[in-house]
């Protein structure tokens, strides 16, 4: 498999799940700015939608859209226990959380990110985010992760979203279920193994 990810974007959820599941599994950069690869391809030429994650497949066919992608990396690691299985109630659940997380949250982040932005908007996308914020922080009182004790695909998605409130200058500290939350997950060794692969932290020292 292969994941085309463009450093801290929503595609560092599916490389977490690649690493979090022990899968094999090669990078490719994306210059999202260019839409250009590291190696120098037409990204248009890869996802025609223009985004990031795409995971390319054994026999080259390509998927896209990352609440799908983590399903699928996950799927084929049963063991991992990072997605329950499918026809559960507790897969559903999973779904349920990545849904929310990708209709509720991703998506309000994207014009906090763009200058041209008017700051209106900016401040409307915030208090949306606000919203969504108070009541997730409630979810996650007295849990490790969205559904209890076991690490999911729908937690390394929304991690890689709560490392987003720093860029955008969202204060966490009001939310500190969610804050603890940011801090449990960047805690887990594949999440560090994944920031430092995409240089978001440094590479840690090796000891003598
Ligand atoms: N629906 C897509 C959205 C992916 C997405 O928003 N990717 C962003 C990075 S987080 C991107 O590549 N943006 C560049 C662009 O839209 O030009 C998914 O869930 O995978």
């Amino acid at each position: 498999m292969k994941l085309y990810f463009a450093p801290g974007a929503c595609s560092l959820s599916p490389h977490i799940v690649l690493r979090e599941t022990g899968s094999k599994f090669d990078l490719e950069q994306v210059n999202n700015q260019e839409k250009k690869t590291k190696s120098g391809t037409d990204y248009w030429t890869i996802n025609p939608k223009g985004q990031v994650p795409v995971l390319e497949l054994g026999d080259g066919e390509r998927l896209t859209e990352g609440p799908v992608i983590v399903q699928y990396i996950a799927d084929q690691k049963p063991d991992s226990g990072l997605v329950p299985p499918a026809g559960t109630k507790e897969r559903y659940r999973v779904q349920e959380w990545l849904n929310f997380t990708t209709s509720e949250l991703h998506k309000s982040f994207g014009p906090l990110f763009r200058p041209t932005t008017p700051d209106a908007y900016k401040t409307i996308s915030k208090e949306n985010l606000g919203k969504r914020f108070d009541w997730l922080d409630k979810q996650l009182e007295g849990k490790e992760y969205l559904t209890g004790k076991q690490f999911t695909v729908a937690d390394a998605y929304l991690f890689v979203l709560t490392n987003w409130t720093k860029p955008t200058q969202i204060d966490l500290s009001k939310w500190p279920n969610i804050a603890a939350f940011q801090k449990r997950v960047a805690a887990r060794p594949k999440v560090k193994e994944a920031m430092q692969a995409e240089g978001l932290i440094p590479k840690e020292k090796q000891l003598a």
